[in-house]
């Protein structure tokens, strides 16, 4: 199957609608097709700079102005950083992904100390990912120099419905933070959220985004509303599990090579559900008990769950190691 970025939204919903068993059958073999069948990647988040953020997104326990209970925390020191990349790779995962609560990314010495953070993860050998909010071309290319391996910025969900979720910056900043991205040589990690009261429309409308960037993200998480008292969308419906294998299937097959991560919402997922994530073409997981601030399974918990589906746990850089074979 060829890789398409010219993809209608007619055609998506084509797929996003079909019966689901027919759905997931050429979604998982897609998944055959491009990626090691049972290998999930595990990846390690870490909230480097916690809460007191000045944009009002209406999911997030991190936005200043919602009462959430999350205490708010300076910028980690780089050892204390490190320290935990270490033990996340000991522990089996091979990418590390770094979280910071700001609207964008300034020019000042907390940046000179994620730079320092970067340089340091990647010299352990693990993928090193941030997401600090937005960009600028010059910002992104100090982090590429510093050894940044992807960068997450999430598109949340469709043109349309964006204004009902955050007003305090618009889908054109989120798209030109990604193309600041691209152009600087990293690899792009942009997904979005379900359960934001949005409709089946604007699901198709945000996976036809993604699938119609110039260069397919190389990562796309999917995650499903982890409903935090205090936020504006607090009350939301839980997301069904139904919708979420459908989303996961559709993009596998419109971005067969990108990572397709099951990201936010497990711990409300039982291991049924979830093995049917992973035969619906997820192939990454977030491990530890803890997202950035929100509850996710123990690691105990994913270890018996990789056990009894027989998954493996993917190497790091392994799309390298096959160019370079
Ligand atoms: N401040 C940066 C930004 O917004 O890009 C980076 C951190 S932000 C927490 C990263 C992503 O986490 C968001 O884009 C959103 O997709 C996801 N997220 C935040 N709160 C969430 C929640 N309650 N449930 C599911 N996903 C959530
Ligand atoms: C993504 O799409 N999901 C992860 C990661 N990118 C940064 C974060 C989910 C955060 C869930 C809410 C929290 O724990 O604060
Ligand atoms: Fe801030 Fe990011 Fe949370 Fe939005 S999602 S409030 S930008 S931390």
């Amino acid at each position: 199957m060829e890789i398409r970025n010219d993809w209608t939204k007619e055609e998506i919903a084509a797929i996003y609608n079909r019966p689901f068993l027919e759905l997931i059958y050429d979604a998982a073999t897609i998944h055959r097709e491009f990626h090691a069948m049972g290998e999930v990647q595990v990846c390690t988040l870490l909230s480097i700079k916690t809460g007191g953020c000045p944009e009002d997104c209406a999911y997030c326990p991190q936005a200043a102005r919602y009462n959430t209970g999350v205490d708010v925390q300076a910028l980690m020191q780089t050892e204390e950083v490190l320290a935990y990349a270490r033990r996340a790779k000991n522990a089996g995962s091979t990418r590390f992904c770094m979280g910071a609560a700001w609207r964008e990314v300034r020019d000042n010495r907390d940046f000179d100390r994620v730079l320092e953070m970067v340089k340091g993860v990647n010299e352990l050998g693990m993928e090193v990912c941030c997401t600090m909010g937005m960009l600028t071309e010059e910002q992104a290319k100090k982090l590429s120099n510093a050894g940044l391996y992807a960068y997450n910025h999430n598109v949340d969900t469709s043109e349309e419905h964006y204004s009902d979720i955050i007003t305090t910056r618009t889908y054109d900043d989120r798209l030109k933070t990604l193309g600041n991205v691209r152009k600087a040589g990293i690899s792009v990690c942009s997904g979005g959220i379900i359960g934001l009261g949005e409709t089946h429309d604007d699901r198709i409308g945000m996976l036809h985004t993604l699938a119609t960037l110039p260069v397919h993200p190389g990562s796309v998480p999917i995650n499903a509303l982890v409903r935090v008292a205090g936020t504006p969308l607090q009350d939301n419906p839980k997301v069904d599990i139904w919708d979420m294998v459908r989303m996961i299937a559709t993009a596998r097959l419109i971005m067969p090579s990108a990572m397709v991560r099951l990201s936010a919402g497990r711990a409300e997922m039982s291991i049924s559900d979830q093995a049917l994530c992973f035969m619906a073409g997820a192939n990454s997981i977030f491990s530890g008990d803890k997202l950035l601030t929100t509850p996710n399974p123990a690691f105990d918990e994913d270890n018996a769950m990789f056990k009894l589906l027989g998954l493996k746990a993917r190497e790091a850089f392994k799309e390298e190691k096959v160019l370079v074979d």
